[in-house]
């Protein structure tokens, strides 16, 4: 009796080195152990993941049920109305694609607001900082710039932009950015999105109970679905906060817990929505508050971001960036923390009780997130500073009335960051002949043999960061150049990827053209919208030539390793549907060998998309992305190239050894 209670409370203890491969994170981690505090990691541990929500196998849509349908014989029966397991799991997965969609294009619908306002003046704390790129936008949608002022251009781009959300015929307008072949798939399975209200809403209402009972046609409503969150609310998000805010440009900067600063007033944004963070740039510069802060005894304020919120602003302003999705409870157990102020998606409701804890001041800002408990300061565009002014007070008056002992981990990593789509063209083309046209030969030449996407959450349910690295690590080895976004860009950043100096670890072709250009292997684009950049690169590197007619055609592939929101769903869905074969890790909620799983992993390739993808194994991963690149390769008449330049090696080597 005694071992078996022994046994139960050793399986409910954290085996930290196996929880997670960031050793600030494991710190924390140690320490919360000791203050008995409580994490997402321990409470997983605790909670054990519903078997048949795991696997899809579980249909809540109406209440004859729910109805639960045997994962380990999924057509042994079916749901009370008749649904087969193929409905079920096509319908889940279609919640799933909404829900992500609804987040990121109502995201970029509060840029667009964010972007009308300043346009019309009702907005002073906010400027268009990047004009060129206003006018380089305008033009690609069709807009004529000419003779037009600022002001006007940019409206008109605004009327353009809005289409994307409240049109209910047509296409969408960034759908000029896609090349003609894959536009062609798309039309041709009537999967190009009208306007984003109307495909969500659509998509809702197909997988209500008793509408939609065909799990290819429901898929097709999630194509529609996922592509007006990537070309459409997603990369809205990326290019209007491009234009308010700046483009990127490569910036070094700094990772990690260590970035905390015992002695100043550190100030943590968390979220996703750039303009709280933006305005509180500016408050943390204000003289009258860092004197606040030095009367307060602290030798000044600190500001650092987490997940995406500091993703973007890392990659745009080289803002320092404390850690991914996986460690916001654990920063707050440093003590270090003074105030963490967050606005949407991706916040645990467990930070309200970390916070209290620790005493920092953890805020929410948005009226679309409040947290019981959580004291709400709204974030008002008209008026920003406000809010974030208050917060810095708030911090300041937390810094002075700090009592408990300060554990920062002192570790930082410093490295390269914001490689916007715009800038591939400079890195590699040289500001005097500026395009894709170097990576492009650099693809069909081999020495870069393809580019993967690496993207996504980290989740608790895996070794947090581990399966990041392993893959990217793998990638690299072999010659695939790898960009990425959000907490997948942190956990490589962590593990010290992102400096030139890397390229040492990347295969000899790859590695060539790093240390020709003095680039990392891995590029950070920045935030999750921002993986809308990696959709525009794609398009580019079809516009530039010798790579196909269709990003389907392209030897490229994505993965998101440790995901866990239904946004990295959408992403995954919307990169299928662009044409790009993407492979998730952690587990999907699928079973393995139905129909709805053969037409995701096979299905949707036969009909010109790309394709799904599901290993939990980080080599097994790459393995699958790099013979899918192989595939490619092969298709465009380039893998001769390839092996020359292995045997090249190969030859050098031998004369060497001679
Ligand atoms: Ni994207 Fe995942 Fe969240 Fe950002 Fe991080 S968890 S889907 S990477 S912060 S959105």
């Amino acid at each position: 009796m005694e071992k078996k209670q022994r046994k139960k409370a050793e399986a409910k203890k954290l085996n930290i080195r196996e929880i997670t491969t960031c050793d600030a994170t494991a710190q924390m981690l140690e320490k919360a152990e000791r203050d008995g505090v409580e994490t997402a990691h321990h409470r997983a541990l605790k909670m054990k993941a519903c078997p048949i929500g795991a696997e899809s196998a579980c249909c809540k849509h109406c209440f004859m049920g729910p109805c639960r349908l045997n994962p380990r014989d999924p057509y042994e029966k079916v749901g009370v109305c008749g649904a087969t397991i193929d409905t079920i799991q096509s319908r889940n997965f279609a919640r799933m694609v909404a829900a992500g969609a609804a987040a990121h294009t109502d995201h970029g619908m509060s840029m667009l607001d964010l972007f009308r306002e300043v346009v019309k003046g009702n907005i002073k704390d906010y400027t268009i900082k990047d004009p060129i790129k206003l006018e380089d936008v305008a033009v690609e949608l069709g807009i004529d710039i000419e003779g037009k002022a600022i002001e006007e251009i940019a409206m008109d781009l605004y009327y353009e932009l809005e289409r994307t959300y409240t049109q209910v015929e047509g296409e969408i307008p960034f759908t000029k950015r896609v090349p003609e072949k894959t536009l062609e798939t798309w039309r041709k399975h009537g999967v190009v999105p009208r306007g984003a209200m109307r495909e969500i809403m659509e998509l809702l209402h197909r997988s209500a109970i008793g509408v939609d009972q065909h799990y290819a046609n429901i898929t097709n409503q999630c194509s529609r679905t996922a592509l007006v969150d990537g070309w459409g609310g997603s990369m809205i998000a990326t290019e209007i906060s491009d234009i308010l805010f700046g483009t990127p440009t490569p910036v070094r900067a700094e990772v990690n817990m260590g970035v905390l600063k015992e002695n100043y007033v550190n100030i943590i944004i968390h979220g996703h929505e750039p303009n709280l963070f933006e305005s509180m740039m500016d408050s943390v510069s204000d003289p009258s508050l860092i004197q606040a802060a030095k009367d307060a005894g602290a030798e000044g304020i600190n500001l650092v971001g987490m997940c995406c919120s500091g993703a973007e602003v890392l990659s745009r302003h080289g803002i320092p960036h404390a850690g991914n999705f996986s460690s916001t409870e654990e920063i707050m157990i440093t003590g270090a923390v003074d105030a963490m102020a967050v606005d949407v998606q991706c916040i645990k409701q467990g930070l309200g009780q970390v916070a209290k804890c620790y005493g920092t001041k953890l805020f929410t800002t948005n009226p679309r997130c409040k947290i019981e408990g959580v004291e709400h300061i709204e974030f008002d565009h008209h008026h920003p500073r406000e809010c974030t002014d208050a917060i810095v007070e708030n911090a300041i008056v937390r810094f002075k009335n700090r009592k408990l002992p300060i554990e920062i981990p002192q570790i930082k990593n410093l490295g390269v960051h914001g490689f916007s789509h715009e800038y591939i063209n400079y890195m590699l083309g040289g500001t005097f002949r500026a395009s894709y046209t170097p990576l492009n030969d650099n693809i069909i030449n081999g020495r870069i043999r393809g580019v993967a996407g690496v993207v996504g959450c980290t989740n608790p349910r895996v070794k947090q960061d581990w399966v990041h690295v392993e893959l990217v690590k793998e990638l690299i080895k072999n010659d695939v150049l790898v960009v990425q976004t959000g907490c997948s860009q942190i956990a490589l950043a962590k593990a010290g990827f992102y400096t030139p100096e890397s390229a040492y670890l990347a295969g000899s072709g790859l590695r060539e053209v790093c240390e020709t250009v003095g680039m990392p292997p891995v590029l950070g684009l920045g935030s999750c919208v921002d993986n809308s950049r990696i959709l525009t690169a794609c398009a580019e590197m079809v516009r530039t030539g010798g790579l196909g007619d269709s990003i389907a055609d392209l030897p490229v592939a994505g993965a998101a390793p440790e995901w866990m929101s239904e946004k990295a769903v959408t992403i995954g869905h919307y990169f299928v549907a662009s044409g790009v074969f993407t492979v998730f890790g952690v587990g999907f909620p699928i079973i393995k060998d139905t129909k709805f799983y053969k037409h995701l992993t096979e299905g949707l390739e036969e009909l010109g998309f790309g394709k799904w993808g599901f290993a939990r194994d980080p080599h097994e991963m790459a393995k699958m992305m790099i013979e899918h690149i192989d595939k490619k390769r092969k298709a465009l008449g380039i893998d001769k190239a390839r092996e020359r330049i292995l045997f090249d090696m190969a030859a050098r080597r031998e004369m060497e050894a001679a």
